[in-house]
């Protein structure tokens, strides 16, 4: 095995909203900065990225455009020795070819999307190899357990978290300061049809509620017991702070949702909507690994359109909710985090 860290491609198709972007750009970022690796980034659609990481282009990852069509000579191909496909994104064929012409075929993987279900553990890791050619591809699927590719958590975490001052953050964004018996909640969703149902609830709510709202342009507004904040959309390294100045967090998609385990808070779930209900198993599979997941269902259903909406009988389990969100938090932490894992993997194919 040499000791120089590998050199690694990256492939990122945006599909739609943030977050194939926002996992791309944090393993890119984490294989560079904590193992050392050479890392570009090819992505197709630089926009989610510009929002997420404005200064992306000073470092420490070289971010590229992803041509189409991918040109058959005259764009570097030095070798990568890990190439990334991420979310089955298919790689360009002339770069496919240009993979075998290398002195040793580079490792391949594909990473996949974050999913439960039990299916996964069984799945991770699995050799693909290509029909024609003498390539393998390799399944990388992230997971909640040691049986699959773990979670993206950066090094830094726990240090970032400690030096975060929720007063501070507050003063930033106009918040006045905490009152005891507020409960300040941050949203970030799809469009559900449920929310007039909790803006109405949260309205009449016996408690003050502050809701905060990244990305809306809408006007800051308060009525009744609610005061609904407009904040910007806030760079990724700065949406974990958001999080831990909130008691109770609405995330979405995959990575958001990710992070909101880390902050170990109350939070709930908005599954990404697939066609046919697909989403809703991804969702049952959640609740079933999660120790709080009995308490958690009715409420994370009616967010995900199924039942009705109960915020009160949601807002009374949240002090006992506290504790097992802790400790889940610190029981995915203690195991191998993604990018540790897969640089483990890749090495030990590149010995
Ligand atoms: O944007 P998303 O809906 O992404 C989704 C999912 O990844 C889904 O699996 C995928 O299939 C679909 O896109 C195409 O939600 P997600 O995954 O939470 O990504 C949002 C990212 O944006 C996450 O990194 C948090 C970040 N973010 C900020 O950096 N600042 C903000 O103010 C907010 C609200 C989010």
């Amino acid at each position: 095995m040499t000791n120089t860290p590998p050199s690694c491609d990256i492939f990122c198709s945006v599909v739609d909203n943030y977050g194939d972007a926002a996992v791309c750009w944090r393993l890119a970022r984490q294989l560079a900065t904590e193992h050392g690796w050479k890392v570009r980034l090819w992505i197709d659609d630089p926009v989610p990225l510009v929002q997420l990481v404005r200064d992306y282009a000073t470092g420490p990852v070289e971010v590229r455009a992803w041509p189409d069509p991918w040109p058959t000579a005259g764009l570097a191909d030095d070798g990568a020795e890990v190439v990334i496909e991420a979310f089955a994104c298919e790689l360009p064929p002339a770069y496919v070819e240009a993979m075998t012409a290398r002195s040793r075929a580079p490792v391949w993987l594909n990473l996949e999307y974050l999913s439960a279900e039990s299916w996964v553990a069984g799945c991770h890791g699995l050799p693909s190899p290509h029909p024609r050619l003498p390539l393998v591809k390799h399944f990388y699927f992230p997971g909640f357990d040691t049986r699959t590719g773990g979670l993206l958590r950066e090094h830094d975490y726990d240090a970032r978290r400690a030096r975060f001052d929720e007063t501070a953050f507050r003063a930033e964004f106009g918040l006045p300061a905490r009152s005891p018996d507020e409960i300040t909640i941050s949203l970030f969703s799809y469009a559900n049809q449920a929310l007039p149902e909790l803006i109405r609830a949260w309205t009449g709510s016996s408690r003050p509620v502050r809701v905060l709202r990244p990305g809306c342009t809408e006007q800051s507004r308060t009525e009744g017991n609610l005061s609904l904040h407009s904040l910007p959309f806030l760079p990724q390294q700065r949406y974990d702070e958001l999080l831990w100045a909130c008691d109770l967090n609405f995330v979405r998609g995959e990575d958001s949702f990710v992070r909101a385990q880390w902050a170990g808070r109350p939070f709930v779930w908005q599954i990404y909507p697939q066609a046919k209900d697909a989403h809703l198993p991804k969702l049952e599979a959640f609740l079933a690994t999660h120790p709080a997941g009995t308490a958690l269902r009715p409420f994370w259903l009616a967010w995900n359109g199924v039942g009705r909406l109960n915020w009160d009988e949601y807002a009374a389990k949240l002090p006992a909710l506290e504790e097992p969100m802790c400790q889940w938090s610190k029981t995915l932490a203690g195991r191998p985090d993604l990018a540790t894992g897969l640089v483990q993997f890749c090495l030990q194919r590149l010995k």
